[in-house]
């Protein structure tokens, strides 16, 4: 009896991954912490594995805005500027990271602290919305307190 459920469980299991994957996936998603009314930053990988598609926004309960935006060397200088919406090309990684892409989670309502749990939700041009939950990280670094 035992025997059959474990051919079983690993039949299954191969299914599984020959499945052909579809739709976005969020992989490493974490936020840097913060104190309570300052600004935090989100960053994850997403992998689109559908039709081309869009990030068109960000939301969450714990800050007053979640904005998206992009860090950039501009001569020397740090300058990072509002992005509408995120291309996701079909089997492309999109990186969100310091330095680069982020979502900067504006004036946080409560400290953001380490091993917290954050609810975030993505919502897409053609995707239905994902919703996740964040762990609360310490930051590696600081930019000049913009936490981006
Ligand atoms: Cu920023």
């Amino acid at each position: 009896m035992k025997k059959k459920s474990i051919v079983l469980f690993s039949m299954f299991l191969l299914v599984a991954a020959c499945a052909p994957k579809e739709g976005i996936e969020i992989r490493d998603a974490w936020i840097r912490s913060a104190p309570q009314g300052g600004n935090s930053a989100l960053y994850f990988v997403i992998h689109n594995y559908s039709a081309d598609d869009e990030l068109v926004g960000v939301s969450t309960e714990v800050a007053r805005a979640a904005e998206m935006h992009e860090s950039s060397m501009v001569d020397d200088v740090m300058q990072m500027r509002m992005v509408e919406s995120v291309p996701l090309a079909s089997s492309e990684d999109v990186v969100f990271e310091s330095g680069g892409l982020h979502v900067m989670l504006v004036g946080l309502k409560e400290e953001a602290k380490i091993g917290d749990m954050v609810d975030i939700v993505l919502h897409f041009k053609n995707s239905e919305d994902i919703r996740l939950q964040v762990p609360v990280r310490e930051g590696a670094e600081e930019h000049g307190g913009h936490g981006g």
